[in-house]
């Protein structure tokens, strides 16, 4: 039997995430949103193009939540974007009440699914989402890493005019400013990066990176970035639905690893069909340690603004 996926928030990232995962034939999909007729309405459209793509991916647009119910997978991407000039955490209490109401109809109504937490600020939503649905922290993950590596990877694939394919990276961290890059395990093939371009250069790399999101936030004029969120969104739900296993950085909770306790953050992870199956643990330098404490204080402050 297919899969089924629902995705919460038919907005940009929802609807290109529905997109990507119908046109593959990966899973049925649900669209869900509070906005009348839309959600249908982008459905329907998309159903109509999978005759062209020939997938046979069924899809169902709603505003009735129990249409999500049984869904192995639950993508959250509902809540306010950020405007230019507003920070990822401007969006805390409005995004925060959101996610809490539908965790909660999300621990009735499909009891057994994976969550994937994209509504900013990821890393305090998957906490938030984690708590409200009381599911275990393996079944609930936050995407944030991934696209923070994949503007890296682009950057650097740009600047050295070579494939994207044959560029690793690897960061840690909060999603977005305060994200760790292990520049150390970036390479071109294995070649690490620091031989192809001077420091100065990689550094610049890395700022264009974290200010990533306000770039383009600063572009649209309104609204903030989807398809490079949405391709990432799709290779996490892939890893889950193939059982691929593969090491990718996801927003998880961390129990001691890292010598952090209690709180959502930015690791990489091995990711099944049970979810986080593992929780991979790179020795840090001093350096990057104290970065990714720093990173960890600016989550937790903010968890306390929610008391959660
Ligand atoms: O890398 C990360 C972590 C990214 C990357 C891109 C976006 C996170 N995001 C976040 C973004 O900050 C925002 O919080 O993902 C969320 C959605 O972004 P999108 O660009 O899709 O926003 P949108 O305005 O196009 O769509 C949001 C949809 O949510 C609906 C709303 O009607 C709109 O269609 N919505 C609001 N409240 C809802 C509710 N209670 C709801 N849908 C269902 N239930």
């Amino acid at each position: 039997m297919r899969k089924k996926i629902s995705i919460v928030g038919s907005g940009n990232v929802g609807a290109t995430t529905a997109h990507l995962i119908v046109q593959s034939g990966i899973a049925d999909v649900v669209l869900f949103d509070i906005v009348e007729g839309m959600p249908q309405g982008k459905a329907l459209d998309l159903a109509e193009a999978c005759a062209l793509w020939g997938s046979s991916s069924g899809l169902k647009g709603t505003n009735t939540f129990t249409d999500t119910s049984n869904s192995d997978i639950v993508v959250i991407t509902a809540g306010q974007t950020r405007k230019p000039g507003m920070s990822r955490d401007d969006l805390l209490h409005t995004n925060a009440n959101i996610v809490r109401e539908i965790c909660s109809e999300i621990a009735k109504t499909s009891p057994e699914a994976i969550v994937i937490v994209v509504t900013n600020p990821v890393d305090v939503m998957a906490q938030l989402a984690w708590k409200t649905t009381e599911f275990s922290c393996r079944r609930v993950i936050g995407m944030g890493g991934l696209l923070d590596e994949a503007r890296l990877t682009a950057f650097l694939s740009w600047e050295l005019n070579i494939s994207p394919e044959d560029v690793e990276t690897l960061v840690l961290g909060a999603h977005g400013d305060d994200m760790i890059p292990l520049v150390r395990f970036s390479t071109v093939k294995g070649i690490p990066v620091t031989e192809y371009l001077p420091k100065e250069r990689i550094n610049a790399l890395i700022e264009r990176t974290r200010k990533g999101g306000a770039e383009i936030v600063a572009l649209l004029g309104s609204g903030s970035a989807y398809y490079a969120p949405a391709a990432s969104i799709v290779q996490m739900i892939t890893s889950i639905l193939l059982d691929e296993k593969r090491t990718l950085p996801c927003s998880a909770y961390l129990n001691g690893e890292y010598g952090i306790k209690d709180i959502y953050m930015g690791v990489p992870v091995t990711l099944g069909e049970k979810g986080i199956e593992a929780i991979i643990e790179v020795t840090l330098t001093k350096e990057e340690k104290v970065q990714f404490r720093k990173s960890c204080a600016s989550v937790r402050r903010l968890i306390e603004r929610l008391s959660i």
